[in-house]
């Protein structure tokens, strides 16, 4: 037991060392107050060596960046020299991440041990334990759930979708589809879609409205390559991970054929708003395209979940105009956004992705509402745990459940408009 239990340490040590490649990582969190300020932290956000966590906005000016050793004497030097004002939030992120994988590894052992399960909302869970997850819940409720792979990833892995119902058989019910993980980092979001299967499937008498006259497809992991990289190499890895010029990847999120390009995405492969070399060069974004296009017409409901900042965002992305029908997604976002607050007090700021948060065009919520004519698209950004990536296994649960009694809601007005 002793033997058995100094292996598992030396094996996570020698994980946990070669994963970490943030040693001597900053992260700081810029106040900038004036335009100028504004006008620098945008410019730098555009250099591929700073990873703005949440993209700098028009609106507010905090904006939190890591960095890494080298540049760091220079960045400071920089906001010194301009009297912007920060303050750095963690000193040693590599530190930092290395506790935390250690945690999260002894609590995914611990979690499978006794459960026929295998996830848990007590740790973080790899590609291969989620979908085993989908098998299990198809085997066990048949009648209920299957699972489909929908495609795969550049790196050969299955993209699978679950699709729950109540088990009538009638067929073609409207649908609702959500999505989670296009974006490799943001843990909390795969999190947060498979507290949504595991509500609807294995909560299901309590929960059997919601798929009275619905059915939920739901791909809780977009960009599995991505996930993979982040526990395997870089835990901030955002992007898929198909080579790309002299870099490795594309965002997922810039990629869909709509207003493709057409601002707040980049056009050099090494930054991590990457657009890709065309729309939909990436095969993940393909499976997502196909699966909303397969559903135009039933498809009442597009959610796609990411992290970080509390916010219900929809169309548009690509423009500060509004849709016409904006009324009528303000009010389902707005429903979700009550019954979050009312739960647990969690503010979430509601409204369409350029005006609350910034223009960003090839997004995927823009492609559901504007090609696939989902009536309802809404991007939700989970909240921020730890330096915003990387809550610890103990705010898992307390966020997903959240996260849920905000989709419930949302679902609900959804059912009763349409
Ligand atoms: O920038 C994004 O892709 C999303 N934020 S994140 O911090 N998770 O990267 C927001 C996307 C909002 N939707 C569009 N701009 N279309
Ligand atoms: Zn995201």
């Amino acid at each position: 037991m002793l033997l058995k239990s100094c292996l598992l340490l030396i094996l996570c040590s020698v994980v946990a060392l070669s994963a970490n490649s943030y040693d001597g990582y900053k992260i700081y969190d810029i106040n900038a107050q004036n335009n100028f300020e504004k006008q620098l932290m945008l410019r730098l956000s555009q250099n591929a060596d700073f990873d703005f966590f949440d993209l700098p906005r028009a609106a507010d000016a905090a904006t939190r960046v890591m960095v890494q050793p080298k540049d760091q004497p220079s960045f400071e030097e920089l906001l010194r020299r301009f009297g912007v004002d920060y303050v750095v939030v963690d000193e040693n992120l590599g530190a930092t991440l290395e506790k935390e994988q250690l945690e999260n590894q002894s609590q995914r052992l611990m979690a499978q041990r006794g459960t026929s399960r295998s996830i848990s909302f007590t740790a973080f869970h790899r590609h291969a334990e989620i979908n085993a997850y989908l098998d299990e819940l198809a085997k066990a409720y048949p009648s209920r759930v299957t699972v489909q792979t929908a495609g795969k990833s550049y790196e050969n892995r299955d993209l699978k979708t679950i699709t729950i119902t109540n088990g009538d058989g009638r067929k073609g019910k409207n649908v609702i589809f959500l999505d989670a993980g296009i974006h490799a980092r943001e843990w909390i979001a795969h999190a947060g879609a498979l507290y949504v299967i595991y509500q609807l499937a294995e909560n299901f008498m309590v929960n059997a409205a919601l798929l009275k006259d619905y059915d939920w497809v739901i791909l809780p992991v977009v960009n599995p390559d991505g996930y993979e990289y982040t526990f395997s190499n870089s835990r901030m890895w955002r992007k898929t991970r198909k080579p790309a010029g002299s870099c490795t990847g594309t965002d997922g999120n810039r990629n869909f054929d709509f207003h493709w390009g057409e601002v707040g995405a980049s056009s050099l492969s090494c930054v991590d708003t990457y657009m890709g070399p065309t729309p939909f060069s990436e095969p993940e974004t393909q499976v997502v395209r196909d699966l909303l296009l397969g559903l135009t017409g039933r498809g009442k409901f597009y959610l796609t979940l990411h992290s970080y900042g509390n916010y219900l965002l929809y169309p548009w992305g690509w423009t500060s105009g509004l849709p016409q029908e904006w009324r009528s997604i303000d009010e389902v976002a707005q429903a979700g956004a009550a019954a979050i607050k009312k739960s647990t007090g969690t503010k979430y700021t509601v409204g369409s992705s350029t005006n609350v948060l910034y223009a960003a065009a090839g997004g995927s919520d823009d492609y559901a509402f504007g090609v696939a004519k989902f009536p309802i698209s809404i991007t939700m950004e989970l909240p921020a745990g730890g330096s915003g990536f990387n809550p610890t296994t103990e705010q898992i649960l307390p966020f997903v459940s959240e996260t849920w009694t905000g989709i419930r809601a949302m679902a609900e007005k959804v059912i009763e408009k349409y």
